[in-house]
């Protein structure tokens, strides 16, 4: 019997595409993440921000060659276009759609709606004037990349059950001002702006084996068929993918509530995927074998519903990654979390 070669495993086995020792084999085969998604009818890419593209070319290069989508990871959040009523810019994520689009990639938006890094002024507008204000920024994000961006996240997190209120709805200042409506609102006002969108409503903890995540998966579930009766022009679920390895997984049981969604007739894009590897004591070795494996069945469970388009990791390389950074480091032995495709030297 012929040995597999490194390389061939990692053509094979999709988990072991995220075992951290990629770049060696995509330099010597067409196989990048994107080439192998799009052979499969799917997408690949990842969330990156200005700060690590401008200092990175390595970053830039793995990107260009890898990725077929970038997410902004704050760039595009509300508090990041208008910090004070009435500033709006966009030079920031402008300048990351002009990294994709001089390197063939495409943006997913994010996110429009998220109760955090709301600016401060948004909550007293909401309580005087309502609606209007989630309509006047929807329609100005949309419109700035109307024709530019598809995919969009309109609502993000909207669900937290321990919040202890009717259907589980987070407390947000949304909720607070707007009543539950504002997300089906929210949806029909995007799709008034930009009819060619795809809209996403976007959510964490919907994949681990454990009470949290079971009331979010349900949670969500009413939610989603909700939505789908009012007739609200959801297209798809973002499932953010944040797995963590303090806690169980069980295939069956994220496949099929995955089924559930989509017998709603609802897309389903893996939105945020990383691997917390933050209470693991092994050597890195172990510790990759283990991230890998908990990727491998994951994913495996998601390509194999076809409502599934595709998956974006939250960041490609653990260097950047929101769980190692320095002021919030997720490990306390001052090693890396090992939680993405690439580790800290790509
Ligand atoms: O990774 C992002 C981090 O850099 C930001 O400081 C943080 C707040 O804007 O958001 C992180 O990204 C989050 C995403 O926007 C929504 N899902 C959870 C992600 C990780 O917290």
């Amino acid at each position: 019997m012929t040995a597999m070669t490194r390389r061939d495993l990692l053509a094979a086995v999709p988990g072991a595409l995220l075992s951290g020792t990629l770049e060696a084999s995509s330099q010597t085969t067409d196989k990048t993440l994107t080439a192998l998604a799009v052979s499969k009818g799917l997408i690949y890419g990842a969330a990156a921000a200005n700060w690590q593209l401008d200092r990175d070319s390595i970053l830039r290069r793995t990107f260009s060659r890898q990725c077929g989508f970038v997410v902004p990871e704050w760039e595009m959040k509300w508090g990041a276009i208008e910090p004070i009523r009435g500033t709006r810019d966009y030079s920031a994520p402008d300048r990351i759609v002009a990294f994709a689009d001089s390197h063939g990639l495409k943006v997913r938006g994010h996110a429009a709606l998220w109760y955090r890094n709301l600016p401060k002024w948004v909550e007293p507008a909401l309580k005087t004037e309502g609606e209007a204000v989630i309509v006047a920024h929807i329609n100005d994000l949309l419109a700035h990349y109307k024709g530019k961006i598809r995919s969009w996240d309109i609502v993000n997190e909207a669900i937290e059950p321990k919040d202890g209120l009717q259907d589980g709805l987070r407390n947000s200042a949304f909720l607070r001002w707007l009543g539950p409506d504002y997300i089906a609102r929210a949806f029909s006002i995007a799709i008034e702006a930009d009819p060619d969108i795809q809209p996403f409503y976007n959510e964490y903890g919907l994949y681990h084996n454990d009470d949290t995540d079971a009331q979010r998966r349900t949670a969500v579930l009413n939610l989603l068929e909700k939505l789908k009766t009012q007739g609200a022009p959801i297209y798809g679920l973002g499932i953010q993918g944040h797995l963590r390895l303090d806690r169980p997984f069980d295939p069956s049981v994220f496949a099929t509530f995955l089924r559930q969604v989509a017998n709603l007739g609802l897309k389903i894009l893996i939105t945020e995927l990383d691997v917390d590897d933050r209470y693991l004591s092994q050597t890195v070795s172990e510790r990759d074998r283990l991230v890998g494996d908990r990727a491998a069945s994951f994913i495996n469970v998601a390509l194999a519903e076809l409502s599934v388009e595709g998956l974006l990791t939250w960041g490609l390389s653990d260097r950047y990654s929101w769980l190692n950074s320095s002021t919030n480091p997720t490990r306390t032995d001052g090693t890396m979390n090992r939680c993405l495709p690439y580790d800290e030297n790509f």
